[in-house]
């Protein structure tokens, strides 16, 4: 397969360790997302959005929305299975990858960070206290469930990783790209860190990518 990634995109992350997690081959074609390259006609041709990822398969149209490619990867391919089968589990560990995916993450992407400053003139302390905000939003909720509901395990849904672990180390690990305070946040550690000892996730992970800063 082939994707359309970048370095610090949480979504490319989150398709980078299924990718690797269920043994797919893959290259990444690594986008400048600060340079704009995501607006150029010849992305926009494939993703209308201008968004990463981007995922290809075979010579069937571009997948786009990681959620989605999560879902097609799960649908599609052998390997490790990344969804919980009994509904109630399966519903919840989707309701766990949304709470990430689908109301924390869109808050902080590019787009957004360059509308704010751009239409509102933001110094540059305000965009961080937003931000701040988006992060803590979802952590907040992430801890409260997870530390709550019967159904957390090892890993976010049992002991099975599953869409929800993908999503949350997505955020997690842009609290440190982006300097939030994670203390209040013990449960999400806890299985943030579990996450990140499995090798899928490791060779995933955004600093390992090309065009990270050097660590
Ligand atoms: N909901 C989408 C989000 C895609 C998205 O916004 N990706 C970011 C990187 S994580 C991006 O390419 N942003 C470009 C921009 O905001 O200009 C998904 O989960 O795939």
């Amino acid at each position: 397969m082939k994707m359309y990634g970048n370095w610090r995109s949480a979504a490319a992350f989150r398709v980078r360790i299924a990718l690797n997690l269920k043994g797919i081959a893959y290259e990444e074609i690594f986008l400048d997302l600060d340079a704009g390259d995501q607006f150029k006609p010849g992305f926009l041709a494939i993703n209308p959005q201008g968004a990463v990822p981007a995922l290809f398969d075979g010579d069937g149209p571009p997948l786009t929305q990681s959620l989605a490619i999560l879902d097609y990867l799960e649908e599609t391919q052998a390997g490790v299975k990344l969804l919980p089968t009994e509904p109630r589990a399966r519903a919840r560990a989707r309701s766990l990858a949304q709470v990430v995916a689908c109301d924390t993450h869109p808050l902080y992407v590019p787009r957004v960070r360059t509308f704010l400053s751009e239409n509102y003139s933001l110094p540059r302390e305000r965009m961080l206290e937003f931000l701040r905000n988006a992060f803590t939003s979802g952590l907040k909720v992430l801890e409260t469930r997870l530390s709550t509901e019967e159904g957390t395990g090892r890993f976010c849904q049992g002991d099975a990783v599953s869409h929800a672990d993908l999503c949350l180390v997505s955020l997690w690990v842009g609290t440190g790209i982006f300097g939030i305070e994670t203390d209040p946040y013990p449960t999400v550690r806890r299985i943030a860190e579990t996450v990140l000892t499995l090798d899928a996730v490791v060779r995933a992970h955004p600093l390992r990518q090309p065009g990270a800063p050097k660590t």
